[in-house]
């Protein structure tokens, strides 16, 4: 007899439980069964925030440092090719000889007669060297512009010979 008071008991407790259960659900045409939102729990308020501290005063700039000494100035360039300038080579017919003179193209050579005895400059071949007959003291002089050798000797005297040669 008691089971069965307890057994409906908790049939009646269950069909209470189920009867509240119902009252709290919301049915929605769709069928389905949507739980009501509890209430939102209240959210704690952040602390305030720190006052920003100030801001630390700037450092003395720091003096300039010396300046540094001057470099030393640069060798100047070596000169360019300057346009050769022509010389004069004066050579003396002196005790019946001559004397081989080297020269470059463009000089000039002057031969001055000191003999007593006449002389001549002629070109062994060719007229590049033809003087007229020197007295003592007078002068021949002659300008060659093509490199090469020449050689001359004397009209008067065929055995006096030399030559000029003119380089480049
Ligand atoms: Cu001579």
């Amino acid at each position: 007899m008691k089971t069965l008071l307890t057994g409906i008991f908790i049939i009646a407790i269950a069909l209470f439980l189920a009867g509240c259960a119902g009252q709290q659900n919301t049915i929605i045409p769709t069928g389905q069964v949507v739980g009501v939102p509890g209430p939102a729990g209240v959210n704690g308020s952040d602390g305030e925030t720190g006052a920003t501290g100030s801001t630390g005063e700037t450092g003395e700039t720091g003096e300039t440092g010396e300046t540094g000494e001057t470099g030393e100035t640069g060798e100047t360039g070596e000169t360019g090719e300057t346009e050769y300038v022509a010389q004069t080579s004066n050579t003396d017919i002196v005790n019946m000889r001559f004397s081989d003179v080297t020269i470059k193209t463009g000089d000039t050579v002057t031969w001055t007669n000191q003999d007593t005895e006449q002389h001549t400059v002629s070109s062994d071949s060719g007229n590049e060297l033809n003087s007229p007959v020197m007295e003592n003291g007078q002068t021949y002089s002659h300008t060659f512009t093509v490199a090469g050798t020449y050689t001359y000797h004397c009209s008067i005297h065929p055995s006096m010979k030399a030559r000029v040669t003119v380089e480049d």
